[in-house]
């Protein structure tokens, strides 16, 4: 498929989703939302071992679209959160491991989309924040619960109070972002850090996504209570007996 706001590129098994809006510095409106959405699936169903979402030109993306969202009613603003949240969701959920390459202006809702991948890398000139009190509105694409995961509950309520626009070193030091590279290079780390993560087993990799996951839901209790069947459920497959043994006969493992 393609679509007119959205491309999705492969390299091997590593797919990269781009969202090419550059004139608006990559907003996010309904149809690129929705062309978002069904490139996911796309990818998921073609066997992505690996997902980069990144942005067309020089901003990530930033941010839900303001335009679209100015005179929006209450009936209308809830389809719109829904919509976001389904991607957001889906990037969460996609059956492989997912990596914001964070080449520009992340803001609301493009921090948000960031967020919900599984590793964020920066270019070092970018700009990263839930800006959205600044348009009396809050973050509405689940920040308000992903961010305090990733930077603590007190980070957290004074990026999101204050609106902060964090260049990518202070981002990468509250932890919202793992690796800031200069901007030159982060085609090349994201394509290495992509490479790596897709030539790892995919089962052992999708259900340690999935259990890592399940920290966001519920109580500990029951996300330990997960973990465990999750764990088991590995033993005795190939992946895990040929991992093992390569790493028992010192060998490079043959992972189906
Ligand atoms: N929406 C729409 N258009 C945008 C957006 C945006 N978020 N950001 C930039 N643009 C457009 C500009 O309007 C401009 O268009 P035009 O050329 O037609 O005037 C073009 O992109 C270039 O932007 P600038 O001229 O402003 O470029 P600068 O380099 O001067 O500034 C900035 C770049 C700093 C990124 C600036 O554009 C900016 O501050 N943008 C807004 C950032 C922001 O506040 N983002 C958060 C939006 S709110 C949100 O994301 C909510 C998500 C949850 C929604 C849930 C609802 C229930």
């Amino acid at each position: 498929m393609s679509w007119d706001t959205v491309r999705l590129e492969w390299d091997g098994d590593v797919a990269t989703l781009t969202v090419d809006r550059p004139d608006a510095l990559n907003a996010l409106n309904i149809e690129t939302l929705e062309a978002m959405g069904e490139a996911l699936e796309e990818a998921a169903e073609e066997g992505a071992r690996a997902l980069v979402l990144t942005g067309a030109g020089d901003a990530f993306i930033a941010g839900a679209d303001i335009k679209y969202m100015q005179d929006l009613s209450t009936a209308e603003g809830e389809a719109w959160g829904a919509l976001g949240h389904d991607v957001a969701d889906a990037l969460e959920a996609f059956p492989a491991p997912t990596i914001a390459a964070i080449n520009g202006y992340a803001f609301g809702g493009g921090c948000e989309m960031a967020m919900a991948c599984d590793l964020r890398v920066a270019a070092e000139s970018a700009l990263i924040g839930n800006t959205e009190i600044d348009l009396g509105i809050i973050p509405g694409w689940g920040a308000t619960q992903r961010l305090p995961r990733l930077v603590g509950d007190e980070t957290a309520r004074r990026m999101i109070f204050l609106g902060e626009r964090l260049d990518a070193e202070s981002a990468a030091e509250v932890g919202l972002v793992g690796e800031v590279v200069a901007d030159d290079e982060l085609e090349d780390v994201i394509d290495e850090l992509a490479t790596r993560l897709a030539s790892k087993p995919a089962f052992a990799m999708q259900t340690a996504k999935q259990a890592i996951n399940q920290t966001h839901e519920g109580s500990q209790e029951s996300g330990i209570a997960y973990e465990k069947r999750a764990f088991a459920s590995l033993f005795g497959t190939h992946d895990q007996r040929e991992g093992m043994s390569a790493f028992v006969e010192d060998r490079e493992p043959d992972f189906e």
